[in-house]
């Protein structure tokens, strides 16, 4: 590329709703609707990129909901990105720095920015990023299910299908119990972890504690979003690694998080973090530091699952990603064909240029709430 990129002739922001199958319930609440946001933008050549701003509908996960980001990325994020020099994704993303927190709508962008990018270059994403692997192992994320009985069965359906760890939803009163019963049935050598979503307190030590006994592979985000010292307070009562999602929002928090030991273990959300920019710097400062380092999921569709899928390509990544396909999900995805998890648990991340996957924009717009031209 000699200096920058064609022009961008469309950008336009869409709220699409997805077809999720059944209610995911987690230590924040039920969800059971899931509106997203999709950044769609067009160069003078006629290439394209697409982007997605996972946040969910609710502000029960993070402050960020869909509709947030939807605005944030109409008003805040999209113009500052179009006004970028030349239009390169790390120039986008640093266009769009001054904007505080936002991080689904600066991803949303952002993403798009990196499709059109390799979309233009004639390049995959993966190699845009400078990514290694073709296949990424995955672990499935379960709801919590009404009984210990219906886990088992998921977790018996999902081992059979290959997937190389399970993550199982907690919150108190539903921790202990199923991660036994999982153990007992399935072994020692299955990868388990759990993810508690922010519905315990410090003064929930003993019932966290209580989880050392089943070697876990990390509990995630045991207390608050912004709760960073009590997880250092935490890490150091327990033996298992605690992980943090919903904290680590920046390179800044990862930085501080690790400095002061309130993580053993990182999810990383390419969505939450304000991009693909950012996570591949969170990811080199992991390598740097030896820190597990897995990408976790905000039930995307398929266009935020690619940037997903291509991150997760960069050798930093040491444990499985939450990279439930579609089929799991929703009754279709938005883009087609989408990936499906092999027989030996990994996902193929594509070899098609640009975002990896064909959009179905016949779908797009019929599951559209609202659409926003910022240019074009
Ligand atoms: O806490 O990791 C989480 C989904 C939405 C919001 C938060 C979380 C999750 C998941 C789903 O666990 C993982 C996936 O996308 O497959
Ligand atoms: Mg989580």
């Amino acid at each position: 590329m000699s200096g920058g990129r064609a022009p961008v002739v469309l950008a336009e922001v869409r709220e699409v709703r997805l077809p999720l199958l059944k209610p995911f319930v987690t230590g924040f609440g039920v969800t059971d609707s899931r509106r997203t946001v999709l950044v769609h933008l067009r160069d003078a050549e006629g290439n394209e990129g697409w982007g997605e701003g996972p946040a969910l509908d609710h502000p029960y996960y993070l402050p960020d909901t869909t509709t947030s980001t939807f605005e944030g990325a109409v008003h805040f994020a999209l113009p500052l990105a179009l006004a970028a020099e030349d239009l390169l994704p790390g120039s986008v993303a640093a266009a769009m720095e001054p904007i505080k927190g936002n991080t689904f709508a600066r991803a949303g962008v952002e993403e798009a920015f990196w499709a059109l990018q390799a979309a233009a270059e004639g390049t995959t994403l993966r190699a845009l990023l400078g990514g290694e692997r073709d296949r990424v192992p995955v672990g499935e994320s379960l709801s919590i299910a009404g009984t210990v009985e219906e886990t088992l069965e998921e977790v018996a359906l999902r081992l059979g299908e290959g997937y190389r760890r399970i993550k199982l939803k907690i919150r108190p009163g539903w921790d202990e119990r199923p991660v036994a019963a999982v153990r007992e049935a399935f072994g020692p050598d299955v990868m388990l972890q759990v993810d508690a979503n922010a519905a315990y307190t410090l003064a929930d030590v003993d019932a966290l504690r209580r989880l050392d006994a089943y070697g876990l592979a990390c509990i995630e985000q045991p207390l608050e979003w912004d709760a960073l010292l009590e997880h250092a307070q935490l890490q150091a009562a327990l033996e298992t690694p605690v992980c943090l999602d919903e904290t680590l929002r920046s390179l800044a928090d990862v930085r501080r998080a690790l400095d002061i030991g309130a993580c053993r273990n990182v999810n990383l959300k390419p969505g939450r973090v304000g991009g693909l920019t950012a996570s591949r710097q969170i990811a080199e400062l992991c390598a740097e530091r030896g820190v597990d380092l897995w990408c976790g999921g905000m039930m995307e569709s398929g266009v935020g699952r690619a940037g997903n899928l291509a991150l997760c390509s960069l050798p930093a990544f040491t444990q499985p990603a939450d990279m439930s396909p579609a089929s799991v999900l929703f009754a279709w995805d938005l883009v087609d064909p989408t990936f499906e998890v092999a027989d030996d648990g990994t996902v193929s991340v594509p070899d098609a240029v640009g975002l990896g996957f064909p959009v179905r924009t016949d779908r797009v717009t019929a599951q559209t709430l609202r659409h926003t031209v910022v240019r074009g």
